[in-house]
C-alpha cells in the first residue's frame, strides 16, 4: 500500500548520488552549535511539524529531539541538541554531554551558524571538538537565518565559516522563508547509508506525547521572561489522561519549577495574571498537538537551585 512510486520518483532524486536506481536511504543527522542558532526551529522546518520548542532565549532545547523526515527516496531522522556552550552549572554540563554523545550515533553533522552574528570563540570551540568526530562523519557547514541579512553578508559568513573547519558541504538556509531547506535535506540525505524506513509513515518524532506537552508548556513560560529566569524554568507533568466519562477533554495536571522564591513572584505575575497567560498559551498548543480540548491545571514549584543539583536534576529527567 505504501509503496507507491519508490522506484519512480526515488530514482530521479538519488540519481545524482548513486547514479540511478530506486535507492533508498535512511539514517540520522544531527544539528551542531551555538545556543539559540537556529537548530530546533531548523529541525521544524524540515519536519515540517512543530516538534522542538523555539525561543530567542539560549539554551532552549535540552535534550536530544529526534524529527523524522519523510520522502521518497529516503527517512532522514533529524537529532536537534541542545547548543553547545561554555558550562556554567551541573545542567549546562549535563546538556553539552547530550551533545557529545549525539555525534557518534549520527551519519551526518550540521554545524550552525547564524548569518547575522560574528563567528566566535563559541564556534571556533565547537569546530575543534567536532573535529574529532569528522574523520568519520562528514560535517556540513550551515549559515542559518539568511532572511535576517543582505545577499553579501550571506557570502562573508560563508566564507568566514569555511576558515573555522574543513566542510563536506556548506549550505546557507532560512527556516523563516524556507529558502534551501530542501536544498539542505538532499545534501544530508546524500550521506546516509542505503537502508529501509526506521519508523512508520506519519510518525514525525518518537517523543513522548507527555514530553511534548511539558515542552509546551515550557515555551510558553519563558516569552516574556529575562535574563537568568528561563534557565531556572522546568516543567513536569504529573498526571495527563482523558476526563472519566469523556472522550473529547484531556486534563493535565503540571509543575512549573523555578529555583528561588523570589521567581516564583515573577512567573505568578500580579494576582497570579501571567501563569494565567501562560496556562491559555500553552492550552491552545497543547489542543492542537492533542486534537482534544485540555484542562491545564499549573502549578508553580520551588526546587531550590535544581540546576546545581545532581538528585534534583534527576527528578527532573536530566
Ligand atoms: N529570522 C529568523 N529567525 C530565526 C530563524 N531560525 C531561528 N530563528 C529565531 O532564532 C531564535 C532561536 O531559535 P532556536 O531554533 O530556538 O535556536 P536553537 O539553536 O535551537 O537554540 P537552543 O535550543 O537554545 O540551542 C528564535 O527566536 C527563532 O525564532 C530563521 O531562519 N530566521
Ligand atoms: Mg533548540
Amino acid at each position: 500500500m505504501n509503496e507507491w512510486g519508490a522506484a519512480g520518483q526515488g530514482a530521479a532524486a538519488t540519481a545524482e548520488t548513486e547514479g540511478g536506481g530506486g535507492v533508498h536511504r535512511s539514517g540520522f543527522a544531527c544539528f551542531v552549535g551555538r545556543p539559540n542558532a537556529g537548530k530546533s526551529t531548523l529541525t521544524n522546518a524540515l519536519v515540517g511539524s512543530k516538534i522542538a520548542i523555539t525561543s530567542s532565549k539560549p539554551q532552549t532545547t535540552r535534550h536530544a529531539i529526534r524529527g523524522i523526515v519523510h520522502r521518497q527516496d529516503a527517512q532522514l531522522i533529524i537529532v536537534d541538541t541542545p547548543g553547545l556552550h561554555r558550562p556554567r552549572t551541573l545542567l549546562g554540563q549535563r546538556l553539552n554531554d547530550v551533545v557529545r554523545s549525539t555525534w557518534s550515533e549520527v551519519d551526518v553533522v550540521g554545524f550552525c551558524v547564524p548569518a547575522d552574528e560574528t563567528i566566535g570563540p563559541g564556534d571556533r570551540f565547537i569546530a575543534g571538538e567536532l573535529a574529532k568526530v569528522a574523520r568519520r562523519t562528514p560535517v556540513l557547514g550551515i549559515v542559518t537565518k539568511t532572511d535576517l541579512v543582505a545577499g553579501e553578508r550571506v557570502a562573508e559568513q560563508l566564507v568566514a565559516l569555511q576558515e573555522v573547519m574543513e566542510f563536506a558541504d556548506l549550505v546557507p538556509v532560512s527556516a523563516v522563508d524556507g529558502f534551501q531547506v530542501d536544498k539542505l535535506a538532499d545534501l544530508l540525505v546524500a550521506r546516509l547509508p542505503e537502508g529501509p524506513q526506521l519508523y512508520p509513515d506519519g510518525d514525525l518524532t518518537d517523543e513522548p506525547e507527555q514530553t511534548l506537552v511539558a515542552e509546551l508548556i515550557r515555551e510558553a513560560a519563558l516569552e516574556g521572561v529575562r535574563d537568568e529566569l528561563p534557565h531556572s524554568i522546568a516543567v513536569t507533568i504529573e498526571e495527563m489522561h482523558p476526563r472519566q466519562g469523556r472522550d473529547d477533554l484531556v486534563d493535565i495536571y503540571a509543575h512549573l519549577y523555578v529555583e528561588r522564591p523570589s521567581q516564583k513572584g515573577i512567573v505568578l505575575g500580579h494576582r497570579g495574571a501571567r501563569l494565567k497567560e501562560v496556562g491559555a498559551k500553552a492550552r491552545r498548543h497543547i489542543e492542537a498537538l492533542l486534537g482534544s480540548r485540555v484542562y491545564l491545571d499549573l502549578h508553580v514549584k520551588v526546587a531550590k537551585d535544581w540546576q546545581r543539583d545532581p538528585k534534583q536534576l534527576r527528578k527532573l529527567g536530566f
